[in-house]
């Protein structure tokens, strides 16, 4: 029907379902001065649902690929004005590694010698303008940026806890370090807090073990869903969390970790047929510390303490 009413119509819904399909995790950089060239490249990218950025200044595209995290893939010209493609490969390089972005090098007829050039300044592949073909090029470009995307997936996987998805101890101390280092260098407050779930092996002897790693995830999310970005929470042991936050001084510890005791404890979990509580304890340390360990262990001290002392309680 629409065919038949309004050409133009067609173009506008077929251009709008190429922008809905078009897969924003496949943002693929051009530099090339010739735009006669990139314009090529860039209707051959699009086509495929790839989503093109052009730059005809190395510069600015150095810019963009070093603010925008997204970007999977480079692929770039060698004669330009101010920066040669050689360059350009050797500055990104310095930013992101092979596991995080790819570059193709590409010159013109007749400088195959260009290739070695750019593998040694760390691009991927090599191609020579204009004399591909469209289905080896498309090939080698998905299988870069399949690379890329399984790398990420291990990355992930490696990171985060399989149950719950929040970190895991491994990535925690990862990151923990160089955060706060950080706070330590600007006199940050900083309170690290150890949450332990009360009698949850009754739970698990109650209710069954899926009925417990639900409580899990949901208590992990209750707890996920009341920090800020700057934080971080992992999953240290089985149904104990570590957190880590930034910027969160000794006097409004308290207020919010009671109230995030008092959110868990109040939570109704329905979990397979079943509705249930569950409490937990907190353990919390906001007297600073040269090393991070010694201040996770004075948590643990106080979570100990809560423990001892009736456990679903807050001890600073
Ligand atoms: P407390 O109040 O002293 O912390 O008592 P608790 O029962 O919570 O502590 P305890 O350390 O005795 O038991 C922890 C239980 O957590 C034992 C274990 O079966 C359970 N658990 C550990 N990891 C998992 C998991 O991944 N899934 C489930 N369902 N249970 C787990
Ligand atoms: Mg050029
Ligand atoms: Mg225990
Ligand atoms: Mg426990
Ligand atoms: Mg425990």
């Amino acid at each position: 029907y629409v065919i038949k009413h309004d050409k133009y119509v067609v173009n506008e819904i077929i251009s709008t379902l190429l922008r809905l399909e078009r897969n924003p995790s496949n943002k693929i950089v051009i530099v090339e001065d010739s735009k006669t060239s990139a314009k090529l490249l860039q209707i051959l990218l699009e086509v495929h649902q790839y989503d093109v950025v052009h730059f005809t200044d190395p510069k600015e595209a150095l810019d963009y690929v070093k603010y925008h995290q997204d970007v999977k893939m480079v692929i770039t010209d060698y004669n330009m004005p101010g920066m040669d493609g050689c360059e350009l490969t050797r500055r990104l390089r310095r930013i992101y590694s092979k596991q995080e972005l790819a570059i193709l090098g590409m010159s013109g007829a007749g400088q195959t010698i260009m290739a070695a050039n750019f593998l040694k300044h760390g691009a991927d592949d090599f191609i020579i303008k204009q004399s591909f073909l469209a289905e080896e090029f498309y090939l080698r470009i998905n299988s870069y940026l399949d690379r890329l995307n399984t790398y990420q997936e291990l990355a992930t996987a490696a990171s985060y806890d399989y149950l719950t998805n929040v970190s895991n101890r491994r990535h925690f101390f990862e990151v923990v370090e160089a955060m706060h280092e950080s706070a330590l260098r600007h006199n940050t407050p900083v309170t690290c807090a150890m949450i332990d779930i009360d009698k949850f092996k009754s739970v698990n002897d109650k209710y069954g073990h899926s009925v417990g790693d639900a409580v899990l995830r949901e208590v992990a999310q209750l707890i996920k869903s009341s920090v800020r970005k700057s934080d971080i929470v992992a999953r240290f042991g089985g149904e104990e969390f570590c957190m880590y936050m930034t910027g969160m001084s000794a006097e409004n510890a308290e207020p919010y970790f009671e109230k995030l005791r008092q959110k868990i404890s109040d939570a109704i979990i329905r979990a397979e047929e079943h509705s249930l509580k569950v409490t937990v304890s907190i353990g919390l340390c906001s007297k600073i510390e040269h090393d991070i360990n010694h201040m996770i262990e004075s948590a643990d001290k106080s979570l100990y303490q809560a423990k001892e002392t009736g456990r679903n309680r807050v001890i600073h």
